[in-house]
């Protein structure tokens, strides 16, 4: 008997350390694609398709800023400035989207530079 609910406790303590590790890949990111520049243009995409609604969750935002007078950031539901406008090259961001609204825009150029998804 004793070594019956040995054996339960044993199997309790291995599924508790089995459940971190499942939470992890349940988290994982998905990945998303900004470009600004080298013209007058931003965009962010999944994969070939631009970004209109996504479901709250951890994203991986990789954003190439390919010129020195734009810059790439969010505000809304999150507020982040990705990258600045003197640096050029890519950076990526891991964060997590809660539900709202998200516009992702160019701050010296905001009029003309700017998109929104939503984020459900
Ligand atoms: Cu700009």
């Amino acid at each position: 008997m004793s070594s019956i609910r040995l054996f339960v406790v044993a199997l309790g303590a291995a599924v508790a350390l089995v459940v971190p590790t499942t939470a992890t890949t349940a988290s994982e990111a998905t990945l998303l694609t900004g470009t600004v520049g080298p013209g007058f243009t931003i965009t962010l995409k999944k994969g070939a398709t631009k970004v209109r609604t996504l479901k709250a969750g951890r994203y991986t935002i990789r954003v190439s800023d390919k010129s020195n007078i734009h810059d790439f950031r969010l505000k809304g539901a999150v507020t982040k400035t990705i990258t600045g406008v003197s640096f050029k090259g890519t950076k990526t961001v891991t964060m997590t989207l809660k539900r709202g609204t998200v516009t992702y825009y160019c701050s010296p150029h905001l009029i003309s530079m700017k998109g929104t998804f939503r984020v459900t």
